[in-house]
């Protein structure tokens, strides 16, 4: 008999059927002649109750020894019993131990910090294993969408020679004796794939050197970047919402358990529907200043400004038509009012705020140079990018979503730290 997933086993049919499972020791106690171990996989936690008159008697003594975490196996029968977690247990015949742990370091109320030291056996706690489900759902949600409208998907480089998010967050190192940086973001390639594949995407890591301490930045994170040649702006935030719903949706008809166990109702998730509000910056700081916030025009948002537009919002929102200052040189002028720029922020609901950033590009060479001077920019150091200028340039948009900013919204996760395994925050990179 092969081992069974434990999930697979909790149901009324099973009642009475013989079960064979494996994982490691989540609780444990005995009394009476009785340990009742409750075991972990991957899927779920069940109790088995070793009974010293049902098992060798050596088994009866490792299930009373096994300390937290210990890799156990267990064979036996299926009862539904309400005092159980999850409403059954497993009558052992059978408990094998593959290792007894050592004590195990984390038990209740330990400080974020120390939890952040030893994050390689945090990870195993039920709320972290919850989030990294939804997080491979989303990436996999992600993926089935830009395949649909179809998208290549494509590997841009990681190592880089210039910046695309200005370059107060670049981090450098040694390239064979020259200056390199990590990427902040794939979009100036992404943009060069656009003239053989038109329609391109990458989920890559991006760096940030991000020098202060927040619930919403990390110096490493996944970023899932689409880029689309001949799409306006107006076709660029469609494109945005339909990601968005799209992937909320697939979370909660897959993800419902998780969700709940994390706090978040699925149903929330089934309501995102677009299109989704929109704000001009110039209407979102009017109603900022309405609000109680010394924002001012020209400002970039902050935490506090986006928690205050978004706090009462149960959608998305939409900033657009940012001040052309504020704003990458890459982001295409509104020749209405050259001052702005077709950029747009997506600022998820309940105060999470900003999860993407996208915008139409400014397809004219003349144009992109003058911006890359304004902002203090060399062109020469531009060169190849100002070749998509030269070369075929069409109009196109792209826009770059935030994997764990996004994980952070639905799973209601206090920090962004919990939506990643192994966080990078400053002065972090251990374990
Ligand atoms: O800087 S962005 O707003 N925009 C770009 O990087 C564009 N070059 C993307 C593109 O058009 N292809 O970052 C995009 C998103 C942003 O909305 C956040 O969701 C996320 O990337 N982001 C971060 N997540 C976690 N930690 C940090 N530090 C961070 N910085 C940006």
């Amino acid at each position: 008999m092969d081992f069974q997933p434990i999930a697979s086993l909790l149901q009324e049919s099973m009642e009475g059927k013989k079960a064979r499972i494996r994982g490691w020791i989540y609780r444990t106690r005995s009394s009476g002649g009785v340990a009742f171990v409750v075991l972990r996989d991957s899927t779920a936690i069940l109790q088995c109750a070793v009974k010293k008159s049902q098992v060798p008697e050596k088994q009866f003594a490792d299930a009373e020894k096994a300390l937290l975490e210990s890799a156990v196996e267990v064979e036996g029968i299926i009862k539904k019993d309400g005092r159980a977690p999850g409403g059954f247990e497993v009558q052992a015949t059978s408990f094998r131990v593959k290792q007894f742990a050592q004590v195990f370091p984390i038990s209740r109320d330990q400080s974020p910090e120390f939890l952040l030291d030893v994050r390689h056996l945090w990870i195993r706690s039920r709320e972290l294993t919850a989030a990294a489900k939804v997080k491979a759902t989303v990436l996999e949600a992600a993926r089935a969408f830009f395949k649909s409208r179809g998208y290549w998907e494509t590997t841009p480089p990681l190592i880089v020679s210039g910046a695309c998010e200005g370059g107060s967050t670049l981090f450098d190192f040694n390239y064979f004796g020259k200056k390199a940086f990590l990427s902040q973001s794939a979009q100036l390639y992404l943009e060069a794939l656009i003239y053989s594949l038109e329609k391109v995407y990458a989920i890559t890591p991006s760096f940030r050197a991000e020098k202060s301490r927040t619930v919403r930045h990390l110096a490493e994170y996944w970023h899932i970047e689409g880029e689309e040649a001949y799409m306006d702006f107006e076709g660029l935030l469609k494109f945005e919402e339909e990601l968005i719903a799209f992937i909320c949706h697939q979370v909660a008809k897959e993800r419902a358990e998780e969700l709940k166990r994390l706090g978040r109702d699925p149903s929330d998730l089934l309501k995102i529907k677009p299109p989704f509000k929109r704000l001009k910056y110039e209407e979102a700081v009017s109603l900022l200043q309405k609000k109680g916030s010394s924002v001012q025009f020209g400002d970039d948002f902050g935490a506090e400004d986006e928690k205050l537009l978004t706090e009462h919002e149960t959608q998305p929102l939409f900033v657009t038509h940012f001040p052309k200052k504020i704003k990458a040189f890459y982001m295409k002028q509104d020749l209405e009012n050259p001052e702005l720029v077709f950029g747009n922020d997506c600022l998820a609901p309940e105060g999470y705020g900003e999860i993407i950033g996208g915008s139409q590009r400014e397809d004219d060479l003349k144009e992109i140079e003058r911006r890359l001077k304004e902002q203090g920019s060399d062109p020469k150091d531009y060169e190849w990018y100002l070749d998509l200028r030269r070369f075929g340039s069409v109009p196109h948009s792209g826009f770059g979503l935030g994997a764990e900013r996004l994980v952070r919204w639905i799973c209601k996760l206090e920090h962004i730290r919990d939506a990643t395994p192994f966080p990078r925050v400053i002065n972090r990179s251990y374990p």
